[in-house]
């Protein structure tokens, strides 16, 4: 698939387009990753599931967003090209932060790493005790690099995040960063979905003052949800959608170095439905 528009970002499943120069189109790919690559088959529907429930998300934190004075981004997911229908948002062109705002409600992953070297996450410092799937006394900005494309993004304090974009925007990002994550985490708690962590990024228009929030939102690829039901702290917690990937990968013999090698149908089939389960678990609609 190669539309006729100048590409001007491109991720590991991701891709965005210049539509004109207000607009730009980001397109969702049925591709996924899993230990940090790229895996050589498609999950079918994938990028109109996360298409779909990250346009969820827009309207369902557009009363948080209206009560900061900001907006998000999205313009349109009818009118796009027909080869991408159903899996890409036409949005507004920003003037993006170049940080990524990130918010923690449990410790996981590179926070665990860095909770159990120093016992914070640069300068946000945690409570003794925690381990891998803990839940914080409160939710925590964790602010990151936004790293190339084959780089890991890099956390980075408060105080670098001032000196980026200074003291009054850094206030704002952290602000609504956290405003987002508290209303996301309760819809998803409702839903039986503990939403662990996730990521956001924000960015401006010229001549206004408030954040516009892009990218796309509360979707498997930007965040950490794992099944309330099987919460359990002290141990790697299963991811709700990637864990049969990860599990096939594990006992498939595959050394994380070489080429991956091709999923098999089962997995793929229930790769899928894991998808779309988490889209009417959250929704309580019918993914179509
Ligand atoms: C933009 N990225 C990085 C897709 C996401 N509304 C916007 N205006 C200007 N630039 C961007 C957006 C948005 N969203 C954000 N690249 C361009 C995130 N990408 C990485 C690749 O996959």
């Amino acid at each position: 698939m190669t539309l006729d528009l100048p590409l001007v970002a491109r991720g590991k499943v991701r891709e965005v387009y210049a539509v004109d120069g207000e607009r730009l189109l980001l397109v969702v790919s049925d591709r996924i990753s899993a230990y940090d690559v790229v895996l050589p088959t498609p999950i079918p529907d994938k990028g109109r599931v996360l298409t779909a429930l990250s346009v969820w998300w827009f309207d369902q934190l557009s009363p948080v967003l209206e009560a900061h004075g900001a907006a998000h981004h999205l313009v349109s997911v009818t009118d796009v090209p027909a080869e991408v229908a159903g899996r890409a948002m036409l949005v507004r062109r920003l003037e993006m932060a170049p940080v990524e705002c990130v918010a923690r409600g449990y410790l996981s992953g590179s926070g665990t790493v860095e909770y159990q070297r120093t016992g914070a996450i640069r300068d946000v410092v945690l409570p003794p005790g925690l381990v891998e799937g803990s839940r914080l006394p409160e939710p925590v900005f964790t602010p990151s690099t936004k790293a190339e494309v084959g780089e890991h993004d890099e956390a980075i304090t408060f105080a670098e995040v001032v000196g980026t974009v200074g003291a009054e925007r850094a206030d704002a990002l952290r602000e609504l960063t956290l405003a987002l994550y508290r209303r996301a985490a309760e819809i998803a708690e409702s839903a039986g979905i503990v939403l662990a962590d996730t990521k956001f990024e924000f960015g401006t228009r010229a001549g206004a003052d408030g954040l516009v929030l892009g990218d796309e939102v509360l979707t498997p690829d930007s965040s950490r949800f794992w099944p309330a039901r099987t919460w359990s702290p002290g141990a790697a917690q299963p991811s709700y959608d990637k864990q049969y990937v990860r599990d096939w990968l594990t006992g498939s013999g595959w050394d994380r170095v070489s080429p991956p090698p091709e999923l098999p149908e089962d997995v793929v089939a229930a790769t899928r439905e894991r998808y779309v389960t988490a889209y009417e678990q959250l929704t309580g609609q019918a993914f179509v």
